[in-house]
């Protein structure tokens, strides 16, 4: 299925039809200066999740990333995260997928205690404390692509699933860049929104973090990424980890 990207979008879009990864090809487009560049291709074929996770990329999905150079602090830098996922639970549920966000870069559809993963989000940056030199926000949609092409352990779904149909995957595009951009521009409020669209808060949470694992309840998510965690003797800030819901 070929796709015509003919988007009209705030950044500049370099598309290609297969590439190993998309943030791997940003990384090299900001290592040569360029910013508000979005890589998009068809078909990944060494598409990558946090920790290094294999992210599998099949030909009908939308994977992207996202190259900008933000005036922030780097400690900022992960409400670029909690944006990326509300712009692309907006742009799910437009087309009618009842999306939600799971702590803190999953976009998830939730039914019967089942929670079936949409999307995945990786940042990566660089920079010094006080300035942030670029920032690259990887999103992966699974547009067009059936269960079966996806790694069945994952629990994964996609909006074609879902809906039975498929997506006009540029239309989809166009909606997501879109409504990054807004998001971009005001990252307090992103986060802010993000609680919106949470599927976390009011859960219990197993939380890994890379000092250790908190357990609890759920409570907020505080600027610029942050879990609060209510562990029942204290409520703790996680802002880095892999969250588990439990019930
Ligand atoms: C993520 O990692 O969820 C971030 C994924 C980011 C992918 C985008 S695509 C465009 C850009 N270019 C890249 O190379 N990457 C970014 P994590 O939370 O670590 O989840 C990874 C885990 O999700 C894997 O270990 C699998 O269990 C599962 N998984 C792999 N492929 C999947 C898929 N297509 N859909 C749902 N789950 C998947």
């Amino acid at each position: 299925e070929a796709v015509e990207y003919g988007l009209d979008a705030p950044f500049e879009v370099e598309y290609h039809d297969s590439v190993p990864s998309t943030n791997a090809r940003a990384r090299d487009l900001a290592a040569s200066g360029a910013e508000d560049v979005v890589v998009l291709a068809d078909e990944q074929t060494g598409g990558r999740g946090r920790l290094d996770r294999e992210w599998s990329s099949p030909s009908g999905g939308v994977w992207l990333s996202l190259l900008f150079r933000p005036d922030v602090p780097m400690a900022q830098a992960p409400a670029f995260t909690l944006a990326a996922a509300v712009a692309a639970t907006r742009a799910a549920r437009e087309v009618g997928v009842d999306a939600g966000i799971k702590w803190p870069n999953d976009v998830l559809v939730e039914s019967d205690g089942d929670e079936r993963k949409l999307v995945g989000i990786l940042t990566e940056m660089e920079g010094e404390a006080d300035r942030t030199s670029w920032i690259i926000v990887g999103i992966g949609v699974n547009a067009n692509v059936g269960p079966e092409d996806l790694p069945a352990e994952a629990n994964p779904t996609s909006l074609s699933a879902e809906l039975g149909a498929p997506v006009d995957r540029r239309v989809f595009t166009q909606r997501l860049l879109e409504l990054f951009e807004e998001l971009r521009q005001d990252p307090e409020a992103a986060v802010a929104e993000w609680r919106e669209y949470a599927t976390t808060l009011g859960k219990r949470v197993r939380v890994e973090t890379p000092n250790g694992v908190v357990e609890g309840e759920a409570v907020d998510v505080e600027f610029p990424g942050g879990l609060v965690v209510d562990t029942g003797d204290e409520r703790v800030t996680v802002s880095a980890g892999d969250c588990d819901h439990l019930r």
